[in-house]
């Protein structure tokens, strides 16, 4: 049989849907060699891995998204969360789980709520605002991935910020209506659950669950938490950001919702082993 550290993890380096499924496994100290990739260029690498089979697309990806995980048995994973409950399943017990039992169905509906409604909307907005930004694209790049892919990138940027605007549908009004559709979820979680998570509270129940760890990574697009921050990546700095994205990020991370993300990703992120 193989050994664990033959498990590979082909991601989109910095996105937010690959964060959730590394966080999964780290949380669970699964071992595994990261493929790292940038959009488009992830095209090749998941066909090739996958044995051109893929996944299943959803609301928000193609069937050749990223996260894919090659277990060492074998078994193919195709969806962050499918990731995080494989790791669950298989080194989970009751203490440790992020489903427990009382409130599995709860934690579900939300983790499914926050990746349709949350991720793709934070995705939309941030890619509107770093798709003119030269600079911060190479930062990106350079980055996440090794040197020769992030040249391929960054040479091909206008070929790759076309495709990247019209499958995403990313244009001015439609990153408009996404921002709006961010804060009303953001709004509406507060209203909720928002007393809840002062003093140290949680999404659902009394611990740390999936659903903490969904919200933290399906609002990172609009947080920019840094890898000190807590997140695997890096996915630039607030400070160089264009002004209305500084503005909306720097409105986020005030919200109570953004800041329970933030303290999900100091306090439960950084304790995962590397
Ligand atoms: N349902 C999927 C969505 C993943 C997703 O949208 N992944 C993006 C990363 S930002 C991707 O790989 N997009 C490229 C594609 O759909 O081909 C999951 O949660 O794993």
């Amino acid at each position: 049989m193989l050994q664990a550290s033959s498990m590979q993890l082909v991601t989109i380096a910095f996105s937010h849907y690959n964060e959730k499924a590394r966080w999964g496994l780290d949380r669970f100290g699964v071992v595994y060699r990261e493929r790292a990739c940038l959009p488009l260029l992830h095209f090749p690498v998941v066909m090739w891995t996958t044995r051109f089979r893929g996944g299943r697309s959803d609301r928000v990806s193609t069937r050749w998204s990223t996260p894919v995980l090659i277990t060492d048995e074998g078994e193919r994973l195709c969806d962050s969360s499918a990731i995080v409950r494989y790791a669950d399943d298989r080194h989970g017990d009751e203490a440790s789980t992020l489903y427990p039992r009382e409130h599995r169905a709860e934690i579900e509906a939300l983790e499914q709520r926050l990746h349709d409604r949350m991720g793709a909307h934070s995705r939309r907005v941030a890619y509107f605002h770093l798709l003119p930004e030269r600079a911060l694209i190479a930062a990106l790049a350079r980055n996440n991935v090794g040197s020769f892919q992030a040249a391929v990138f960054v040479r091909g940027l206008p070929l790759w910020s076309r495709v990247l605007r019209r499958a995403l549908g990313i244009d001015r009004a439609r990153a408009e209506a996404s921002a709006a559709k961010l804060r009303q979820e953001v709004a509406q979680l507060d209203e909720r659950i928002g007393d809840r998570l002062g003093e140290g509270g949680y999404l659902v129940g009394d611990r740390f669950s999936a659903a903490d760890l969904t919200l933290a990574c399906m609002l990172a697009p609009a947080l920019l938490p840094s890898q000190d921050e807590g997140y695997s990546a890096y996915l630039g700095r607030v400070d160089e950001l264009p002004p209305a994205a500084r503005a909306l990020v720097e409105e986020m991370r005030q919200t109570r919702i953004g800041q329970h993300a933030l303290r999900m990703f100091a306090e439960e992120r950084r304790r995962s082993p590397p």
